[in-house]
C-alpha cells in the first residue's frame, strides 16, 4: 500500500497546516504502543473503546441512549450512535472542520467542555485521532442539523473532503465510524467478541438505560457450536438498574442473602455510586472505577469504602443491644461474601501506579467515606432483618479467621519440629536460584514416574499429584490448609499463601501444571487454576503459572516423527505429508515413556507453554464461580473454548 502521509504532501492537495497535524500523527504510526498500550489483541480492542468512549460521553452529557457496535465480515467496526454528531462547522483556530480537528490532531479528544466527566481522555483515553492514524481505512458519517456529511480517511490522513452526502430529519443526528485497523500496525487484527462484549456490558451496567447493541457479521445465522447449539450474532445490553444490576450479575451463581443495596449521592462535583449485595460465598468480588475505568489498582474511593464498610458495621454492632459480645470485625471479615462495585466519576482524576489504575486524587477518599457511611447507616437502622444477616455472617468470618490463625501456627510448629518442610513425594531440582528453577505439578503417579525420569534434575522440579485436589472454591481457608495435597503444593512453591503470601519466597519462577488433555485434566488444571487464583493471585498476575502442553497424536512416517497438539495441527500435517501415515493418539501423559515426555511437553527448545494471565477481573471470578459451582454444562464449554484453543489462557 502506498504511504497517504507522502502521497498528500506530494500532491500538495492539503494547507500547511496539515503538515503540523501530519506531523503528530506519524509518531503514533511510529510508536503505537506509546498511545495504545500494545499491537497486540489488547491494543486492537482497545480501539473500539476509544470511539465508544465518546459515545459515551455523549451519553453521559444526556443526548445519546443508543449505541451500536457492529464486527464486520471483513474484520472491520462499526460505531454508532445517536448523539449530537461530531461538530462539522470550520474550526477557527486550525482553519479545518471541527471534525477534521478531532480525527487528526492528537490530544484534541472530543470535548471541548471541561464541565462534564469524561470517558475518553481517561486511562488510554487518546481520542479519536489515534484510531484513524491506526486505521488503514476510516469512513466517517455525521447527522447533523437536517444533513448527511461523509469523509474518508487513511492512516490518519483525509483522503477525501468533509461533504454533505444527503438529508435527514432535523431530529435525527449522530455519528458513525467504520474502520479498518492497519495490519502493518496490529500483530493481532481478528477481534474477539467475548473480549468486545465484556467491556461494552460494564459500560452498560456503569451508564444506566443506555442501549449497547454488539453484533458479529462475521457468523452466519445457522453457526452453530460443538454442542449444536445456534451461534448468538447479536446481543443487547441495557441495564435500567446500572450498578444494582452490576452487583446482581456479580452474584448470579452465587446465593444472595438480601436484596442489594445502592448509596448514590454526589459531593464537591464528586459523584458516588455503591452497590452491595453480601451473599453465602466466602469470596469476595469487589470493583471499583472512576470515569468507567477499572481501577484494578484501586486507590482513595476503594480506601473510602473499605474504611466506612468495616466503621459502619462495627459501629451498629456497638449500638445495638442485642449483641452481647462486642466482637471486632476486621476490613477483611466484613468483606467474606461481600459483591460490591464503587463507580465514582471525577472532574480530573489522577490515575497512579504501576498501570496507572489506581485513583491518586486524596479528597475522594472522605467524600466517598462519608457518604458510604451515612447512608449505609441508615440503611441498616431500616432493615433490621437485613443487618442481623450481613452482621452474623461477618462475625463468623471472624470466628474462622482466627480458627485459621491457630491451624496456621499449630502447622508452623508441627514443621519445625519434624525438619521436614519440603513434601516427601517432591523431586527437587538441584539448581537454587530461583530465576532458573521450574516445576510440573504433574497429574498421576505414572505420568509423574515418567516426568521424574525424563527431567533435567538440574533445574525441573517435580512434584505428582494423585486424583484431584480440594476445590477451594466451596471452603473456608481453616480447611484448605489442611488438605495435605495442597499443603504439599504450598510448600513446594515456598511463598504461603493469602495475607501471608511473600513472593521473595517462590522457589521456582515457572510452575507448570501438567494434566492430560482429556476432561478429567481440564478438572486438574481448574482446581489448581483456582487455588492460585484465590490464594496466590500474585503467581497468576505475574506471570509464573504455565499450562503443560502435551501432544495428543504421534504420527510416524518415513523414519521421521511428528507430535501434533491439536486435531487441527494433526489434519495440516496430514495434508501437507499425506494421510497415509501411522498416527498413535495419546489418550494420557501416562501412556508416554519419559523419552518422549521430555521432549513433546518438558524440554524448554521444544515444547509449547501456555502461560496464564487474568484479562478481566469480573469475568475470572464469575467463570471460577461457574466452574467450581454445581453446573456441569458451562464449566464444560468453558474448558473447551478456552484451555485448547488460546495460546494464553485468559481467565
Ligand atoms: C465534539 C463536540 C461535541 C460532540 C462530539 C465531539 C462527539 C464526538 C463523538 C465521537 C463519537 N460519537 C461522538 N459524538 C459526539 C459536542 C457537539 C455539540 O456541542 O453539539
Amino acid at each position: 500500500m502506498t504511504d497517504p502521509v507522502k502521497d498528500v504532501n506530494q500532491n500538495g492537495n492539503y494547507d500547511a497546516s496539515h503538515i503540523v497535524v501530519l506531523g503528530g500523527l506519524d509518531a503514533v504510526r511510529k510508536r503505537p504502543a506509546m498511545y495504545i498500550g500494545s499491537v497486540s489483541g489488547t491494543g486492537l480492542h482497545h480501539t473500539v473503546y476509544e470511539i465508544v468512549d465518546n459515545s459515551i460521553d455523549e451519553a453521559l452529557a444526556g443526548y445519546c441512549n443508543k449505541i451500536n457496535v457492529i464486527i464486520g465480515k471483513d474484520n472491520s467496526i462499526t460505531v454508532i450512535d445517536n448523539g449530537r454528531g461530531i461538530p462539522t462547522d470550520l474550526h477557527p483556530k486550525f482553519n479545518m472542520s471541527a471534525l477534521e480537528v478531532v480525527m487528526t490532531k492528537l490530544h484534541a479528544g472530543g470535548k471541548f467542555d471541561k464541565n462534564t466527566y469524561k470517558v475518553s481522555g481517561g486511562l488510554h483515553g487518546v481520542g479519536l485521532s489515534v484510531v484513524s492514524a491506526l486505521s488503514k481505512n476510516l469512513d466517517i458519517t455525521v447527522k447533523r442539523e437536517g444533513k448527511i456529511y461523509h469523509q474518508k480517511y487513511q492512516c490518519g490522513v483525509p483522503v477525501t473532503k468533509l461533504e454533505i452526502i444527503g438529508e435527514c430529519n432535523i431530529k435525527d443526528t449522530g455519528t458513525t465510524i467504520h474502520f479498518w485497523p492497519d495490519d502493518s500496525i496490529f500483530t493481532d487484527t481478528v477481534f474477539d467478541f467475548q473480549i468486545l462484549e465484556t467491556r461494552l456490558r460494564e459500560l452498560a451496567f456503569l451508564n444506566k438505560a443506555i442501549h449497547i447493541i454488539l453484533r458479529d457479521e462475521r457468523i452466519e445465522a445457522d453457526d452453530r457450536d460443538t454442542e449444536g447449539n445456534v451461534k448468538s450474532q447479536e446481543k443487547e445490553y441495557y441495564y435500567e438498574g446500572g450498578i444494582i444490576s452490576f452487583v446482581e450479575y456479580l452474584n448470579k451463581s452465587k446465593r444472595a442473602i438480601h436484596p442489594a443495596v445502592l448509596i448514590a449521592k454526589a459531593k464537591d462535583s464528586v459523584d458516588v455510586e455503591v452497590a452491595i449485595q453480601y451473599s453465602d460465598s466466602y469470596n469476595e468480588s469487589v470493583y471499583s472505577f472512576v470515569n468507567n475505568i477499572n481501577t484494578v489498582e484501586g486507590g482513595s474511593h476503594l480506601v473510602g469504602f473499605k474504611t466506612a464498610l468495616t466503621r459502619t458495621l462495627n459501629n451498629y454492632i456497638e449500638k445495638n443491644p442485642s449483641y452481647k459480645e462486642k466482637e471486632k470485625l476486621s476490613s477483611d471479615d466484613v468483606r467474606e461474601g461481600l459483591a460490591a462495585v464503587i463507580s465514582v466519576k471525577v472532574l480530573e482524576p489522577q490515575f497512579e501506579g504501576q498501570t496507572k489504575t489506581k485513583l491518586g486524587n486524596s479528597e475522594v477518599k472522605g467524600i466517598v467515606d462519608s457518604i458510604v457511611s451515612s447512608v449505609l447507616a441508615t440503611y441498616l437502622e431500616e432493615n433490621p432483618k437485613t443487618a442481623a444477616l450481613i452482621i452474623d455472617k461477618a462475625m463468623l468470618a471472624a470466628k474462622a479467621r482466627e480458627a485459621a490463625r491457630k491451624a496456621r501456627e499449630l502447622t508452623r510448629r508441627k514443621n519445625v519440629l519434624e525438619f521436614s518442610t519440603l513434601p516427601g513425594k517432591l523431586a527437587d531440582c538441584s539448581e537454587t536460584d530461583p530465576k532458573k528453577c521450574e516445576i510440573f505439578i504433574v497429574e498421576g503417579d505414572s505420568a509423574g514416574g515418567s516426568a521424574k525420569q525424563g527431567r533435567k534434575r538440574e533445574f525441573q522440579a517435580i512434584l505428582p499429584l494423585k486424583g484431584k485436589i480440594l476445590n477451594v472454591e466451596k471452603a473456608r481457608l481453616a480447611k484448605v490448609i489442611t488438605s495435605e495435597q495442597i499443603s504439599n503444593i504450598i510448600t513446594a512453591i515456598g511463598t504461603s499463601i493469602s495475607e501471608e503470601f511473600n513472593i521473595a519466597k517462590l522457589r521456582y519462577h515457572k510452575i507448570i501444571i501438567m494434566a492430560d488433555s482429556d476432561v478429567d485434566g481440564s478438572h486438574i488444571r481448574t482446581l489448581m487454576l483456582t487455588l492460585f487464583y484465590r490464594y496466590m493471585k500474585s503467581l497468576i498476575e505475574q506471570g509464573h503459572i504455565y499450562l503443560a502442553q502435551p501432544p495428543l497424536y504421534l504420527i510416524k512416517k518415513g523414519g521421521q516423527k511428528y507430535y501434533c497438539l491439536t486435531d487441527k495441527d494433526k489434519d495440516e500435517l496430514l495434508a501437507k505429508i499425506g494421510t497415509d501415515v501411522n498416527i498413535q493418539r495419546y489418550k494420557g501423559l501416562g501412556e508416554m515413556n519419559p523419552e518422549q515426555l521430555w521432549e513433546t511437553t518438558m524440554d524448554p527448545d521444544l515444547r509449547t507453554l501456555k502461560k496464564v494471565t487474568i484479562e478481566d477481573a469480573v469475568e475470572a471470578d464469575r467463570i471460577f464461580e461457574t466452574l467450581m459451582g454445581d453446573e456441569v454444562a458451562p464449566r464444560r464449554e468453558f474448558i473447551e473454548t478456552h484451555a485448547k484453543e488460546v495460546q494464553n489462557l485468559d481467565i
